[in-house]
């Protein structure tokens, strides 16, 4: 089987092509990534000669169209990913995140291959600090943000051209990822980079967002099980049952640092910030199989912290451009 796997340069897509190439040997691994700033080639180096890389864009019709035709299954992780940064610029957001999937909707579509379309729990917007409920295939979309509101639209255009033109795709959305190659951009990271470089963890607000805290590695597992058993149509969510609030997470951050459990910065709100993320994933355990494996949340970041203080090479050289970024907007 030769699987397409767009984005797979990137935080997720990277750990799918280590995962697949490590556990499924009669997979062929083929990745279309623009390298953008948020990708690393060097992610891909210990796998290097066992994939083929073609640098290009999501919405280069041409080459996506030859690309597809050449594959049995296109895994699409490829998407402008960072909330902040779709604050300060959406072009990209509507560029990739919507015409990138359209563009490949129509190849598959030309080509008769089936599709993986990988999403966020975003898309449902948020629930209230003190609201039982959990998000289910069958909330309402209600995004918030650039980011959220180009997923969505992704997700909608996927959906139109199974119904309308019987293409065989299915859709996942998932909450919060870490794990190794993760940006430093991102929440997680950020905090570890911090801590290792002796600064104080940075939170928005008063910490009391909630996120629900996915390993990559179960994400991606999930993502073989719907290739392999969901229906092509359906739509299944993908999540570890591991809320936490921004606070608990860098008090547990600062535990394995040996620093006070206050040591932290208070520092400006993101616009819009959404407060509670919370994923029901009933469906693909019961429907098809999958459990996590990560299960245990503080092993899964002690892990991660780990990866990083092993791998400065990997994430030194976005750090303080990274920073300064979010020093600019005062956060
Ligand atoms: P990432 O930003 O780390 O990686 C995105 C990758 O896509 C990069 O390698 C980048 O170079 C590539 N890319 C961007 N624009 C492109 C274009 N026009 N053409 C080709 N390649 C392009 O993102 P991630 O965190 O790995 O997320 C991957 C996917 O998973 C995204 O679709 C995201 O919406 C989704 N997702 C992420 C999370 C999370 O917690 N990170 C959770 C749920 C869903
Ligand atoms: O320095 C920070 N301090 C802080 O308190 C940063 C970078 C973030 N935060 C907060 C904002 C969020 O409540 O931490 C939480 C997580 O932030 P991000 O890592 O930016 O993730 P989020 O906005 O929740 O979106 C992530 O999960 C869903 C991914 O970036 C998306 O791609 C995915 O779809």
């Amino acid at each position: 089987m030769r699987v397409l796997v767009t984005g797979g340069a990137g935080f997720i897509g990277a750990n799918f092509v280590h995962a697949t190439l490590g556990r499924r040997p009669d997979v062929e691994v083929v990745v279309l990534d623009a390298l953008t700033y948020a990708a690393d080639e060097s992610s891909l180096a210990p796998v290097r000669e066992r994939i083929t890389l073609h640098v290009g864009d999501v919405t280069d019709a041409a080459l996506v169209d030859r690309l597809v035709g050449e594959c049995d299954v296109v895994v699409h992780f490829a998407a402008e990913s960072h909330n902040d940064n779709s604050l300060l610029d959406p072009t990209p957001f509507v560029q990739t995140n919507v015409l990138g999937t359209f563009t490949l909707l129509e190849a598959v579509r030309r080509h008769g291959v089936r599709l993986h379309h990988v999403s966020t729990d975003e898309v449902y917007g948020d629930l209230e600090l003190d609201d039982p409920a959990r998000f289910t295939e069958a909330t309402p979309y209600n995004p918030s943000s650039p980011y959220s509101s180009t997923k969505a639209g992704s997700d909608l255009l996927v959906r139109a051209w199974v119904r309308s033109f019987g293409v065989q795709a299915t859709i996942s959305n998932c909450s919060n990822n870490y794990g190794p190659y993760q940006h430093v951009e991102k929440f997680i990271p950020r905090q570890i980079t911090n801590l290792i470089d002796g600064e104080r963890p940075k939170v928005y607000g008063a910490g009391a967002n909630v996120r629900d805290w996915i390993h990559v590695e179960d994400h991606n597992e999930a993502v073989w099980t719907i290739i392999e058993r969901g229906q092509p149509g359906e739509t299944y969510l993908i999540g570890a049952d591991g809320e936490r609030s921004n606070l608990e997470v860098v008090q547990d951050l600062l535990e394995v640092f040996g620093r006070d459990r206050d040591d932290y910065e208070p520092v400006t709100d993101r616009a819009g910030h959404d407060l509670r993320y919370a994923i029901d994933s009933s469906r693909l355990r019961v429907e098809l199989g999958w459990e996590p494996r990560y299960t245990d949340f503080a092993d899964g970041l002690a892990r991660t912290v780990a990866w990083y203080r092993e791998h400065e090479d990997w994430w030194r050289p976005a750090k303080a451009a990274t920073e300064a970024r979010y020093a600019a907007g005062g956060q």
